[in-house]
């Protein structure tokens, strides 16, 4: 929904200059892939690290896996459905996530996947009686039969427009997800609950300056799914593809820059601190987004404020660090707020990168019409409607995913 009071004029765009991803700090061109890779990939990630998202723990000692339930005949015998716990500690009464997972039966040997976090839990990306109903603490919403901030039976199912399972099971992918707010709650409270609290030092009681913020937190934990998926004899964990819608599409960009597992990366209407360039201010900005969302970034990134100018990156460089890795970017017509423009130059300034490392980029000089999908190392489309992941953006990224994997 667009926001009052928000820049969506385009002649309001300030002129600005975007920091070229293929230049180091000490100003030298970057001229072969061989110095991205050693180099400059290093620096772009340690400012997106240090003034953005927050720098990033690896995986807890004693981390360790629980299938908690099975059924091969979910789906009328076309999927297996499967829950597994993932316990970040040796402590199986600690912190964990729980893992939802359709898996085809079509396929013989594993299955390439999808993997994505979703808003209000994994009973809502399917109307299943089965599956377990997520019992954490999530934001208010009538509409999705959410009672003082829980999950309730009405909950079921409500999310299953944006999540197309018979269509990805039917075209041989397997999807796993994971409610965010097992990871982190999407509300500001010091860093106090998710997994914050085990990611600090002795005395430590809140993030440094550059510590990770929830979206950091929500991307460690794609990552540990992914540790989870190289156990899993039904999943091909070398072609994973990561997607999130939104602010969990920020985070999706954010796995996908941070983890090299993931094969293909996915941003559906990310806006900002997504795939939108901050420079351009048009619909949500830095100050908005630190301001409305505390949690999201880290500390050091409420220092742009009104000077987006002096970010050491823009979020073309996000996308960058994906490369050569086939990301996808999507925007929707009249999701304003997130700066479809934005997010294809977003994308579009990531091409040089590409092309540097021996790939095709975004194969498009200008931005194409609504609906009509650009399919090249970086993908984009305009869609018609609103913020939302809808049939249409599925079967784009099914596509991509299968010129890609070669499916
Ligand atoms: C909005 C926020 C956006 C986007 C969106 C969502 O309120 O301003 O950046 O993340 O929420 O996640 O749906």
């Amino acid at each position: 929904m667009p926001v009052a009071d928000a820049n969506y004029d385009e002649s309001n765009v300030p002129n600005y200059t975007l920091p070229d991803p293929l230049v180091l700090l000490d100003g030298t061109l970057v001229t072969d892939a061989q110095t991205w890779t050693d180099r400059r990939r290093e620096e772009v990630l340690g400012l997106f690290y240090d003034q953005v998202y927050g720098e990033m723990p690896g995986r807890m000692e004693g981390m360790h896996f629980k299938v908690t339930s099975e059924d091969a005949e979910s789906l009328d015998g076309r999927a297996t459905r499967k829950e597994v716990s993932v316990y970040f500690s040796e402590d199986s009464s600690g912190l964990k996530m729980d893992v939802l997972l359709y898996v085809p039966n079509q396929v013989s040997g594993p299955a390439p996947t999808f993997v994505g976090l979703n808003f209000h839990g994994n009973h809502t990306v399917r109307l299943d009686p089965e599956i377990t109903l997520c019992s954490g603490w999530m934001r208010k919403s009538d509409a999705y039969g959410i009672v003082d901030n829980r999950a309730t039976e009405a909950s079921r199912g409500v999310s299953a427009s944006r999540w197309a399972v018979e269509r990805i099971i039917e075209r041989g992918y397997a999807l796993a997800t994971i409610y965010c707010g097992d990871l982190d709650p999407d509300f500001d409270d010091g860093f106090q609950n998710g997994v914050h609290p085990l990611l600090y030092g002795a005395g430590q009681e809140m993030p440094k300056a550059n510590g990770c913020g929830t979206i950091g937190a929500w991307a460690w934990g794609l990552s540990r799914a992914m540790d989870y998926f190289e156990t899993d004899a039904a999943i091909d964990h070398n072609h994973v593809a990561v997607m999130g819608h939104s602010r969990l599409g920020k985070t999706s960009l954010w796995a996908g820059a941070t983890d090299e597992r993931f094969a293909l990366v996915i941003s559906n209407d990310s806006g900002c601190g997504g795939a939108a360039l901050s420079r351009r201010r048009f619909g949500e900005t830095v100050k908005r987004i630190n301001t409305n969302f505390p949690h999201w970034f880290c500390g050091n990134f409420k220092q742009y404020h009104d000077r987006e100018d002096d970010l050491p990156v823009d979020q073309h460089m996000l996308i960058s660090l994906i490369a050569p890795r086939p990301v996808y970017v999507a925007s929707a017509e009249k999701d304003l707020w997130a700066d479809p423009k934005g997010e294809f130059l977003g994308a579009k300034h990531a091409d040089p990168v590409y092309r540097l490392l021996g790939t095709d980029g975004l194969d498009v000089e200008t931005m194409p019409g609504i609906h009509e999908p650009v399919t090249s190392r970086i993908g984009y489309h305009i869609r018609a409607g609103g913020h939302d992941v809808t049939d249409y953006d599925w079967e784009r990224y099914l596509d991509f995913a299968d010129d890609h994997f070669g499916a």
